[in-house]
């Protein structure tokens, strides 16, 4: 068989262009060209129609993403589509798959739309933080109207072909092969006498008030901008004859692909893929796990146990006491009513997931059989200790013991089994059955098909799985110790926590860090600053005692309706607690520091510095394998805006010099907290960037 990118043959009187470019038949440069060619070559062999179709699992999923920030090659996606549609031959697209982007556009491009009931249309641009390039913006919306358009194109979202044929996107749903049930619908067509039938001609949607609309757009993305610029382009299917609305449409797109946040978005599209790809699993097998033994049933034991559920595995849940069982019972049926109230999930299955589905024990015997056990217990050393001895005693042989710590040593624990090899840290986020992100910490011992399986279990739950090394904290949690340090040194020298908040807002962030704690409970950083006095901290590190004064009174945050701020009830808007200022102003006064201004610019600044910095440590050391690692695991677990792509992305988009010399000025002032990492004093040294890293794997 050919390998051209579009493989044309002419069937009768219609000529055929399978698009023949795995795995998503992306629009690149040849398949570009393929496609102007076989339209021309169409009309030259004298053919009525034209099927345009895709070999393999889908039609177009949209432009070559890869090709994007090179300059672009002609024929230029946009020309494709007007050359399809002002072919005088009657032109026909069978969709399959996902119709995605460009892929859509094409589509819209041809005369005619047939899909298979399974096929999924959209235009997902903004997603990646550009808009639909090649006329969406002004087809869609002459088709569907602007409302409709503006949803569509903000959002992003997939449509199923019922909905796409509802809307008039598709004229035709059909059953069968994609090329079958097209060529069947292009003879009809001929047959019938039908004409080509632009969507370009048909008459300008009318138009909204495109300002109210822009301004909510950009307030709903916190910033970004490329559902926003969208909507300019739909406004210009309004205002514009369609050739001048097609070229503002370019104009607004290469504006967009100027931009870093493009160049965020597209860096978290391949990183949330490469994250579960590491070299040394290539060829290894994962074990094999039906059924999950876990350890605890308070919050995080309850969200572990949701999760498995929700995929379809057994759980065996054990508890201290039957009472707590049922609690924990309890707790997974409230986790999952939601779903059953959406209607993701139906009423057997809830019944079954909360009945059978879900095995409760007080006796760790209950284990002997499952095939991977998760401990959620209290974080303490000694329990965890204990908790893996007995479950040395139980387990199968074979079995994963996986440890859901969050800071304490996987190796110490491994040591307690005579195992070692089969235990593994498994690092889920609360609530585990909605938060993205799974550490997944790799102890000195830990088998590579233990490994495989802690991966292959956060594929099966959804996850985006990240590989750690053992570190106090491993990738997210020692990275947030960090920054957070450097946002309450901001307050004692002059910030106040609520100007830190509304400055990495802005930023992108859906909560500052103060009203996260406030959202969590400030007893839990408590608890952590009176263990490390416990513990003796160093004696150059500024300790931080304003929060604990709120702790002290009471103030726990939005549970006891004050922390740093202060909740009315039954309210989710805040207003800032006065009786914080008090606090600090003591603690300033106590330690003679008097304050100074931090601009939103200087907040965000060093916040950002020191989350680097940390980062540049943690891959230095190899507890994240790579950059992209340390990226996705803000994105998924910290609420790291995505559109900046991750905070080693977003260091390399700054330079990487100008980061380093910051962090040399703020050591001036503490030589102890910013110590440059020497990963990145290299990394500037030899005029690299953290994605160079990336690259070399
Ligand atoms: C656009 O169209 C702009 C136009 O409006 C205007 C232009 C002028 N390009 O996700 P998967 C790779 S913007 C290049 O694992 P799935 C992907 O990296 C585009 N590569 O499979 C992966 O590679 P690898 C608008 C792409 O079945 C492999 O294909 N379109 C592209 O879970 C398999 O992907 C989009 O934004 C691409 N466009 O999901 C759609 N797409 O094997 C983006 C995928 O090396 N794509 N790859 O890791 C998707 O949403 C999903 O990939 C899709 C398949 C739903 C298609």
């Amino acid at each position: 068989m050919s390998d051209a990118a579009i493989i044309y043959e002419l069937h009768d009187d219609i000529a055929i262009l399978a698009a023949n470019n795995p795995p998503v038949n992306a629009l690149g440069l040849a398949v570009r060209q393929g496609l102007v060619d076989g339209i021309a070559r169409a009309e030259a062999d004298g053919a009525k129609a034209v099927l345009i179709y895709g070999m393999g699992t889908t039609f177009f999923a949209g432009a070559d993403i890869r090709e994007f920030g090179k300059p672009p090659t002609e024929p230029f996606l946009p020309d494709v589509c007007t050359r399809i549609e002002a072919s005088p031959l009657i032109v026909v697209s069978a969709l399959h798959g996902t119709a995605l982007g460009g892929g859509l556009e094409i589509a819209l491009g041809s005369h005619y739309r047939i899909g298979v009931p399974s096929a999924r249309v959209g235009l997902p641009e903004v997603l990646i933080g550009v808009m639909p390039g090649a006329g969406g913006t002004q087809r869609l919306p002459r088709l569907i109207g602007v409302e409709k358009s503006i949803e569509v194109i903000t959002t992003g979202r997939q449509i199923g072909a019922a909905e796409a044929l509802e809307l008039g996107v598709l004229d035709r749903i059909e059953d069968g092969d994609p090329r079958e049930i097209g060529l069947a619908y292009a003879r009809e067509l001929i047959d019938a006498g039908a004409s080509r039938r632009a969507v370009s001609e048909m008459p300008a949607p009318e138009a909204i008030d495109f300002d109210a609309a822009y301004e909510a757009a950009l307030k709903k993305s916190r910033g970004q901008l490329s559902p926003a610029v969208a909507i300019r382009g739909i406004q210009a299917a309004c205002e514009l004859p369609f050739a001048e609305g097609m070229k503002r449409e370019r104009e607004l797109f290469m504006e967009l692909m100027a931009t870093d946040q493009r160049q965020g978005l597209i860096h978290a599209f391949f990183s949330e893929r490469a994250v579960g790809k590491l070299p040394e699993l290539k060829g290894v097998a994962p074990r094999e796990v039906a059924s999950i033994g876990v350890i605890g049933g308070g919050t995080m034991g309850a969200g572990i146990a949701t999760a498995a559920l929700l995929a379809g595995l057994r759980v065996t849940l054990v508890e201290m006491s039957d009472d707590a069982a049922e609690a924990a019972r309890g707790r997974v049926a409230g986790n999952l009513s939601g779903a059953l109230k959406r209607g993701k999930i139906s009423q057997d299955s809830f019944d079954h997931m909360t009945g059978s589905g879900l095995s409760l024990a007080t006796e760790y015997d209950a284990l002997a059989d499952v095939d991977l056990v998760i401990e959620a217990v209290f974080e303490e050393m000694s329990i965890k200790k204990d908790v893996f001895t007995k479950l040395d005693a139980i387990c199968k042989p074979g079995a994963v013991l996986a440890t859901n710590t969050s800071y304490l040593n996987v190796d110490e624990i491994a040591a307690m089994t005579s195992r070692p090899q089969d235990v593994i840290g498994l690092h889920f986020f609360s609530p585990a059955h909605v938060m993205k992100l799974l550490e997944v910490v790799v102890a000195d011992k830990t088998a590579p098909d233990v490994v495989a399986t802690g991966f292959a279990l956060g594929k099966k739950l959804g996850k985006i799985s990240v590989r750690a090394g053992v570190c106090d904290g491993f990738i997210g949690n020692r990275i947030l110790a960090v920054y957070r340090t450097a946002a309450d040194h901001m307050i004692l020298d002059g910030a106040s926590p609520f100007q830190i908040d509304d400055a990495l807002e802005a930023f992108g962030f859906a909560m500052g860090p103060y009203a996260v704690g406030d959202l969590a409970g400030l007893d839990i950083g408590w608890a952590v600053r009176k263990r490390r006095r416990a513990e003796g901290m160093d004696l150059r590190a500024r300790d931080v005692s304003f929060a604990d004064k709120l702790c002290e009174n009471g103030h726990f945050g939005q549970k006891t309706g004050k922390g740093y701020y202060i909740y009315e009830k039954g309210s989710r808007t805040r207003t800032p607690n006065p009786e914080v200022a008090d606090h600090i102003a003591a603690e300033r006064a106590e330690k003679g520091i008097t304050p100074r201004e931090f601009t939103a610019e200087d907040i965000v600044r060093r916040y950002m510095a020191a989350m680097v910095n940390e980062a540049a440590k943690v891959v230095g050391e190899g507890i994240a394998r790579r950059p992209l690692d340390v990226d996705m695991t803000l994105l998924f677990g910290y609420g790291f805006p995505r559109y900046h792509g991750g905070p080693l992305k977003w260091a390399d988009l700054q330079g990487l010099p100008a980061l380093l010399d910051d962090i040399r000025g703020y050591a001036k002032e503490d030589d102890y907290f910013w110590q440059p990492a020497p990963l990145l004093e290299q990394l500037v040294a030899e005029g690299r960037s953290f994605d160079d890293l990336n690259k070399a794997g």
